[in-house]
């Protein structure tokens, strides 16, 4: 036994940004140190990622952790104790070799996420450094402050369907600091709440705090995002660009893409050309999940067209897997992972397709979920692998602030130079 040998885990039901049931989990070394953290959910799920132990019955929608918690005070914990926790490869693979399944089914990824995920805060209270400096040691990265990726207008499986893309977003790559970043993005929010409701169309705001879409198309989400950037002084295509997660798979049945709200359906070549439309119109330089997980031959063909000058994420494609990383990567899909720890369900997972990603040359995107709460761990996972881009919901609601306030405190002690900036998104995606 040393002091960094885990010898405590308690866990606990608290509630996430939608009211619903999550899981807290708290682990104790034998120093004394401690870490907690909290699994957060998914709306927009992949069909492979890691799924959450819910207990199911007509109590609390179904959703109860109360078996994913049972498993971490009995399993989990048995397995744990008496562990190293700065031996993070080791403490997931036991959590891994203990569930079993390939989608974490019956310990729950609700309750892996959250342990591994606090054997990490562990480890880094141990060596008395934060989370963002403890990572970049062990793994010997360089540090960054990521570039934030900040919802505008909030559709899909987040606003009721209201308008069929998910996430109207900016970015300002051509900021010289995440502060600044930030500033120019809350001129853009606030902008795009005064049009709204000059139209008499406020409608409060979506699961991530982005604007209620109430739009009569697509098109017209994407032009009130381009008015609200002008409306804030800024050039839309200069130091502003737009980034935009259609999480296609939502839209995809039989074989094709029903877009709702304009009542039509598209093949997978009629969605590229849609969305290829929209390249040539607006100043979006990344576009995430454009075509449905299913349909990678779409995924291929969207890459090949476009990938030269948009970055395209896969995020239900890719579900934060390595294997799934360099199995597209090879079929010429996508250019950038998206980065959520709950998909894989342990750290280790996490950090593997990253390296994965990272060894492909491609773009990495670290990302909140539409269900979070104050936990801002991934301010802190963004910083210390040197990430691309944060990507965490809107520039409203607490959940989604806690953790661009995180990165502030983070730039102040790394300084505005480690801003990634425009760096990550080559020069003929982005002409600012
Ligand atoms: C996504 C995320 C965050 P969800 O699709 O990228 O926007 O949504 O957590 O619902 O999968
Ligand atoms: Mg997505």
């Amino acid at each position: 036994m040393t002091d960094r040998t885990i010898t405590g885990l308690a866990a606990r039901r608290v509630w996430d940004s939608r009211g619903h049931p999550t899981v807290e989990v708290e682990v104790a070394l034998a120093s004394g140190a401690t870490g907690r953290a909290i699994a957060p959910a998914g709306a927009s799920r992949g069909s492979r990622e890691a799924v959450d132990l819910r207990d199911g019955g007509a109590k609390l929608k179904g959703l109860g952790v109360d078996l994913a918690l049972a498993n971490l005070r009995g399993p989990v914990a048995e397995t744990l104790f008496g562990m190293d926790a700065v031996n993070q490869s080791a403490v997931d693979a036991a959590l891994i070799a203990l569930d079993g399944t390939p989608t974490k089914s019956r310990i729950g990824g609700n309750a892996t996420v959250a342990a591994s995920l606090a054997v990490l805060q562990a480890a880094a209270a141990a060596s008395h450094q934060p989370l963002w400096s403890h990572l970049a040691a062990t793994l010997g990265t360089t540090p960054s402050v990521p570039l934030p990726e900040i919802q505008i207008f909030g559709g899909g499986a987040h606003a009721g369907r209201r308008v069929d893309v998910q996430d109207f977003m900016v970015m300002v790559p051509g900021a010289t600091s995440f502060a600044e970043a930030l500033e120019v993005t809350a001129e853009i929010y606030h902008a795009a709440g005064a049009i709204l409701a000059a139209k008499g169309r406020s409608g409060g705001v979506a699961d991530e705090g982005g604007w209620w879409p109430d739009f009569r198309t697509n098109e017209e989400a994407m032009d009130t995002l381009i008015e609200a950037i002008t409306k804030a002084g800024e050039t839309p295509g200069k130091r502003v660009v737009i980034s935009l997660d259609i999480a296609a798979s939502e839209l995809y049945r039989d074989g094709v893409y029903r877009l709702g709200l304009e009542k039509r359906s598209l093949t997978t070549d009629g969605m590229c050309d849609y969305l290829g439309g929209w390249l040539t119109q607006y100043p979006i330089v990344s576009i995430e999940d454009p075509l449905a997980e299913g349909d990678t031959a779409g995924l291929v063909a969207f890459t090949t067209t476009h990938g030269n000058r948009v970055q395209v994420i896969g995020d239900d494609a890719l579900v934060t897997n390595a294997d799934l990383v360099r199995q597209l990567a090879t079929a010429g899909a996508c250019n950038a992972v998206l980065i959520k720890v709950n998909q894989t369900g342990t750290v280790t997972g996490a950090l593997e397709a990253f390296r994965a990603a990272r060894a492909l040359g491609w773009g990495t995107i670290v990302s909140a979920r539409s269900g979070e709460t104050e936990d801002v761990a991934i301010s802190h996972l963004s910083t210390g692998l040197g990430a691309g881009q944060l990507k965490v919901g809107s520039f409203a609601r607490s959940e989604r602030m806690a953790k661009w306030n995180e990165c502030l405190r983070i730039e102040e002690v790394l300084g505005p130079k480690a801003f990634v900036g425009g760096a990550p998104l080559a020069a003929t995606w982005w002409q600012g």
